[in-house]
């Protein structure tokens, strides 16, 4: 049963709905390929800034035949150096209301995922394929670089020499070798997409918050710290997590056989 989220604002770049506990948004230019301009990066930073609290995970996804082409490249040419700058941190603001949010953000990727599409995907937590996408770094090609935040969150998910490959050469990984190389941690049979990045969200919605904002918030940030302040990150977040009422309901409910078990799907 999906409800529309009403009270948004969004552009109509944007659709977003919601499954129970899940939030769902979709870019909606589909005539455009889902390109990217500056009212939909807004839009995005609006959804996923005034989300209803009882939403607990989101699926992002894309309308037609395509997740997105990336940058909307017709409001590139008027731009001067300064207002570049405020563009990149623009889409570095709404990308990172996405990656440090409130709640794990599931993508579900389709044909092309290119240049500022897939910094939207990096930005995700959990990515999804369908077999008919595929990725590029078409930027080298247009003569420019890239600006959502791919330099940081790429290299950490496919390393520095196949990153500087795509942007050099504009190779396109296909949704095997992205699968492959791990872009993403699905690959699913084409249209089963969307079903899949919803029943992943739903599940992750049954977690405990306090440990998806481990998992989300501390994570990533104990990854690039030294070894010995990630053990001490890592422990106050263990002990603070555990501590928890509804953490420690769980334990006691596998320990009283009420749980499931930690079985192969
Ligand atoms: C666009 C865009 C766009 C399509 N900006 N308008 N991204 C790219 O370099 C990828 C550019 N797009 C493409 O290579 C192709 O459009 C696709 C392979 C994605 C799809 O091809 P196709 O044949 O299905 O569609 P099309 O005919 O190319 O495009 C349909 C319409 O969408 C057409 O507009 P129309 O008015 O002529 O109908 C296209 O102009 C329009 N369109 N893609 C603007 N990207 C923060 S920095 C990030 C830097 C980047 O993202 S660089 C990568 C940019």
């Amino acid at each position: 049963m999906s409800s529309k989220i009403v009270a948004l604002h969004l552009p109509v770049s944007l659709v977003a709905y919601r499954h129970g506990n899940v939030a769902v948004l979709k870019l909606n230019r589909p005539h455009k390929r889902n390109a990217l301009d500056d009212e939909t990066i807004i839009g995005i930073e609006r959804f996923f800034t005034s989300l209803p609290e009882d939403v607990c995970s989101v699926v992002l996804a894309g309308e037609g035949e395509h997740f997105s082409a990336g940058l909307d490249l017709s409001e590139l040419s008027e731009r001067s150096i300064s207002e570049g700058i405020a563009h990149s941190r623009l889409w570095h603001r709404a990308f990172e209301k996405i990656q440090f949010g409130n709640v794990p953000v599931v993508a579900v990727l389709h044909g092309a995922v290119v240049g500022g599409g897939l910094e939207l995907a990096a930005a995700a937590h959990v990515r999804v394929a369908e077999h008919s996408t595929y990725y590029a770094l078409p930027e080298g090609s247009r003569g420019i670089y890239v600006g959502g935040g791919g330099s940081v969150r790429l290299p950490p998910l496919i390393g520095v020499a196949r990153m500087i490959d795509m942007l050099l050469t504009g190779r396109t990984y296909s949704a095997e070798e992205g699968q492959a190389i791990g872009l993403t941690t699905y690959l699913v049979d084409p249209g089963k997409g969307f079903s899949k990045g919803l029943e992943l969200a739903q599940r992750i919605a049954g977690n405990a918050p306090l440990t998806n904002f481990a998992i989300m918030h501390a994570l990533p940030r104990i990854a690039g710290m030294d070894p010995a302040s990630g053990y001490a990150v890592e422990a106050l977040m263990a002990s603070i997590a555990q501590a928890e009422p509804d953490a420690k309901a769980r334990v006691k409910d596998f320990l009283e056989k009420r749980a499931p078990k930690a079985t192969p799907d």
